[in-house]
């Protein structure tokens, strides 16, 4: 079997897609449409049963959560660089930007984008989602000042933390937080920037029908 990618287009599974296509790997995307609520059909809860994209599948094998599946391309296809697993402390910082974005940035955007989760009625909805856009205000700061004077997420070298950056980085500018990301986020801009040169940037943004960071 080849290598799959269950994706969504403007979703977080926009990291692994500009992950695959670094390596210049063949790859096959099934497209998961969210809107309409493909993933919690039996067929998408049969393969994976979280009821959520990305998915990367080979063989037998079927992964799930954004960092397993970065690194397991990144392992998959070596020769593209994507984890500096030759330098213990690049490693690190490539594995802390993974877990933080995964299982507190991304979580907070989920309160503003998904307070149906955290409560019932309209009114605690709507305080979810206040102090979510809140809290996101602050993390975006903090995640602008780590990488002031960085060229990518650890420093001069590319990796797989590069492209799971730019997936907030999108939602940033988008209608659910509204944040005019280059005037108060100028160095998580810049480096959104740098991404936009990329030729496996340029095309994963173009598949999935986004505009690039101007
Ligand atoms: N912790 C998971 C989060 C995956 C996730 O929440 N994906 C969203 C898209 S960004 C999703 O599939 N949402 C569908 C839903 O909530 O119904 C990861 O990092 O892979």
């Amino acid at each position: 079997m080849t290598l799959k990618l269950f994706y969504s287009p403007g979703s977080c599974s926009l990291a692994p897609h500009i992950a695959l296509e670094e390596t210049g790997a063949a790859y096959e995307r099934v497209k998961v449409a969210l809107a309409s609520g493909e993933q919690k059909t039996p067929a998408y809860l049969a393969i994976n049963p979280k009821g959520r994209v990305p998915v990367l599948a080979e063989d037998d094998h079927v992964v799930t959560e954004n960092p397993a599946i970065l690194r397991a391309i990144a392992r998959r296809f070596p020769a593209a660089r994507l984890w500096p697993d030759d330098d213990i402390w690049a490693e690190a910082a490539c594995l802390e930007w993974c877990a933080w974005l995964s299982n507190t940035i991304h979580v907070h955007y989920a309160h503003v984008r998904r307070s149906e989760r955290y409560a019932d009625d309209e009114t605690a909805k709507a305080e979810v989602q206040r102090k979510g856009k809140e809290v996101c205000r602050q993390l975006w700061a903090d995640v602008d000042a780590r990488l002031k004077g960085r060229t990518w997420a650890i420093g001069e070298r590319y990796s797989v933390a590069d492209p799971y950056l730019l997936v907030f980085w999108t939602w940033g500018r988008g209608p659910v937080l509204g944040f005019d990301m280059a005037k108060d986020y100028p160095n998580w801009t810049a480096h959104a920037r740098r991404m936009a040169q990329r030729p496996a940037v340029q095309r994963v943004f173009a598949r999935e029908e986004l505009a690039l960071p101007g």
